[in-house]
């Protein structure tokens, strides 16, 4: 039996020598020190020993399994920390790798010009408003004095989504409820989108941005309008610019004046960008009819106001020498990434 243990270590030691991972580990355990392992076999002859015997190769039996345990349990230490290091250097971060950087959006040409815009009339006193796109007849129109036989009607210009509901042609419904709604002084732009059933070349679009803007007071008068957007004019093209205003007509105004700003590109001498005309057309205006203040339930006996409309497109196309509208719609990264 002396021998049997002997063996049973030296093989141990032999086995456990190519161990390099924690099941066949186990498998050594269960092989060598399990209930139906090797030294549980050896044990289970202890009873045929004489008396003297049995404790001296009980003792040999137990050195035996606490060698193999310890031996184990030493090999189960290293590969654990082998295992450690395995995933710390599996981990490990590598500091001068170049990040990962997210693409960064830029503003579209049409909100760059807006938000200027914006600012300018903010700094003058103006409140921003918005109201929906989908509108109804009488806020399109009717509020507006554009009578039941006005070209500005016709199907060909508006989309109807029902007799009475549609797509809102300009942004003025929007000022219509500030006026229903707040006690002058009022004094607002109403940037936004508009629609109209145009077919799309490179001047136009069925959909595209306007802004309107409206001061009504006590004693307003066509100066404020000429002094208020020529001061806009002013910051927005620079201070050698010049102004006019031409007598115009618009159902909702009266006055009503086109304004033209003098070329910012040739300074009045004509070139391609004013086509030759040294002038070159920016908004409508004119002083809010008697009658739609009235309709509104402001009284142009005690009020009145003036009101103002432009085209935003034409206004960035110009700035940023865009030769086609649809440009602005097609979101085109080649397009957008030049602004
Ligand atoms: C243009 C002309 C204009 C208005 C818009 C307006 C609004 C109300 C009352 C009176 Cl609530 N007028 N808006 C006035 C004059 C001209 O726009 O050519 N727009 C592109």
């Amino acid at each position: 039996m002396r021998n049997k243990l002997e063996e049973i270590k030296e093989s141990s030691k032999q086995v456990l020598k190519d161990i390099r991972d924690k099941a066949s580990l186990e498998a050594v355990r269960v092989e060598y020190l399990g209930k139906k392992g090797k030294l549980t076999d050896v044990l289970r002859g202890m009873g045929q020993l004489s008396a003297e015997e049995r404790p001296i190769i009980g003792q040999l039996a137990n050195d035996v399994r606490s060698f193999i345990e310890e031996e184990i349990a030493k090999i189960s230490a290293e590969l654990e920390k082998a295992e450690i290091e395995r995933k710390l250097a599996e981990e490990t971060i590598d500091v001068t790798m170049p990040g990962k950087t997210n693409k960064i959006g830029g503003k579209h040409p049409i909100t760059i010009v807006l938000d200027e815009i914006k600012d300018i009339f903010i700094g003058m006193g103006f409140q921003i408003t918005e109201g929906p796109e989908i509108e109804t007849d009488y806020y399109n129109f009717e509020a507006l004095n554009i009578p039941k036989d006005h070209p500005a009607r016709d199907t060909q210009d508006t989309f109807y989504i029902d007799d009475n509901t549609l797509l809102r042609t300009q942004t003025s419904p929007c000022q219509i409820r500030t006026m229903e709604n707040m006690k002058p002084p009022i004094r607002i732009i109403a940037p936004g989108r508009v629609f109209r059933s145009d077919s799309p070349d490179a001047t136009h679009s069925p959909l595209f941005h306007q802004v309107e803007g409206l001061v009504v007071d006590k004693g307003v008068t066509m100066a404020d309008l000429k002094g208020t957007l020529e001061i806009f004019c002013k910051k927005m093209y620079g201070e050698d610019i010049q102004v006019r205003f031409r007598p115009h007509h618009f159902p909702f105004t009266e006055p009503s004046a086109e304004m033209d700003i003098s070329c910012p590109s040739c300074h009045g001498k004509g070139c391609r960008v004013c086509k030759g005309e040294g002038w070159i057309e920016i908004l409508g205006a004119g002083m809010v009819h008697p009658k739609v203040l009235k309709i509104c339930g402001i009284d142009p006996e005690v009020y009145s106001g003036f009101a103002f409309g432009l085209g935003l497109e034409r206004i960035v196309m110009r700035r940023f020498d865009v030769d086609d509208i649809r440009l602005f719609y097609e979101n085109d990264l080649r397009f957008l990434k030049q602004f």
